[in-house]
Parts: C-alpha cells; structure tokens; sequence
C-alpha cells in the first residue's frame, strides 16, 4: 500500500493526501516532522533528498514535491481523473497551479518563520513578496473563472493546490501587511467556502487541526519556537 510520509499541519503534505482521499486510493499515513538532519530523523533525507515534507512511499521507491507526487498518482490511478483530458487544457491548469505555488504560497512562505515567531519580516522582504502576490493575484485572476471550480468544470488537481495553499497565503499576508489581497479577488470567497462542504477537506482540516499542538511541539523542541502562535 501507498505511505504517505509527513504531518498533516503542512499544507504541501495534505496537496497528495487530498488528491488521494479525492481519488479514492488507500493509503497509509506515517508521521514525520520538518527539520530532517542530523538532530532528527537523519534516516528521512534517505527518502526525501531536501527533508521536505511530503514524500509518498510506492512499491518502487519514494516520491518527493507534492506536484509531482499529484502527477504520479494520475498516471498511476487515473480512474478518478484530476486532470481534464485535453493537452492543451492540462496544460493551463499545470500553468495555473505552478502560479499558487510559485509566486502565491512561496512568496508567501519567505514571510512564514517570522510569522510563526509573531514578529515583523524584514520590510526589504516584505515589500519583494508583497509584489509577487499582487503579480499572482493578476494571474489568479486572468485564468481562473471561479465557475464552480476553480478552472470551471470538475474538482481538479489545481482546486487541490488552491484550497490548501489560499489559506497560508491569507495568514501570512493578513500578519504581515494587516489586509490579505486574496479578499479583493472577486468569487474567492465563495468559492473557499463551496470547497470546505468536501468532505474529503473537512477530513484534511480536522486532522491538520489535530495534529496541531504535538507540531508545534516539536518546532519548540527542535527550534525553541515560544509557544502555538497560531493559536
Ligand atoms: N516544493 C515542495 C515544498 C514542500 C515544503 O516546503 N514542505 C514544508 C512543510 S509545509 C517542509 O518540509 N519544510 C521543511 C524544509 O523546507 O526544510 C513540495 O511541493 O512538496
């Protein structure tokens, strides 16, 4: 059986746990936490060559960066589709997704430790990544039609990336710049609370909420992060 190896607090790690809940294919989840190296599970950087979580554990070998691990499950389990049929438009939604990871959730991301710490980026980074979103939110909103889904149509493996991407997104900009630009994006809010009627997200939440307070614990243990700042 598939093991998916990560912690469910992340949302890169939940991108292939919902694409498989989603797909209906079982799997196994086995926990591990960030921050692999020799302090903590030296051994996971055998399996994840950045100590990045997620990384999918197949019968061939392991799989890391959630995109390619969504990839990998289409090939491998294409019954329940998450990628329309036709080239071209498999292609814009590659094209849409890489702009949430790229230059929403990862710009976003460069403001998350400081964030977590409860403390101001640095305003140089501050003002960089507060020009990639706005370049991203132009794009988010030039290619998606929010029409139902985000590319119109069925649930598919870009709605994946932008119902657990969107929200770090919101955090880190609303602590940073005290206002998150995905509000002024017309439908985005309608359309994040469509998706949350998926049971398959609400089981992805519930157990990021679960998981919670013993990640936290470990960013202490491993870092010495004060306390739970999201709490
Ligand atoms: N591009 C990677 C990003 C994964 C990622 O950054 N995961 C975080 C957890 S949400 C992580 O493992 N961080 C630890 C690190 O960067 O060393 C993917 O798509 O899987």
């Amino acid at each position: 059986m598939l093991r998916l190896h990560g912690f469910s607090t992340s949302n890169y790690y939940n991108v292939p746990k919902l694409a498989m809940l989603e797909k209906g294919i079982e799997f196994e989840e086995v926990l591990v936490y960030t921050g692999a190296g020799s302090a903590y599970r030296p051994d996971y950087l055998e399996m994840s060559p950045l100590g990045k979580v997620p990384c999918l554990q197949t019968d061939e070998g392991f799989i890391s960066e959630s995109r390619c691990i969504v990839e990998y499950l289409e090939d491998a389990y294409p019954d329940v589709p998450l990628f329309p049929k036709s080239p071209f438009q498999r292609a814009k939604l590659r094209e849409l997704s890489q702009i949430i990871d790229l230059y929403l959730e990862l710009a976003a991301r460069r403001m998350l430790p400081a964030t977590l710490m409860g403390v101001d980026a640095p305003e140089v980074v501050k003002n960089e990544v507060r020009e990639t979103i706005l370049r991203g939110i132009t794009a988010l909103r030039s290619l998606a039609s929010f029409d139902g889904f985000l590319l119109g149509g069925a649930f598919s493996a870009v709605d994946v990336s932008a119902v657990l991407h969107f929200p770090v997104v919101s955090l880190v900009a609303t602590a940073q710049f005290g206002k998150d630009p995905l509000a002024d994006v017309p439908r985005l809010e309608a359309y994040m609370e469509r998706l949350s009627e998926r049971p398959t997200l609400q089981r992805v939440r519930a157990d990021a909420a679960n998981d919670g307070p013993a990640f936290f614990a470990h960013l202490k243990k491993l870092y010495g992060l004060a306390s739970n700042p999201l709490e």
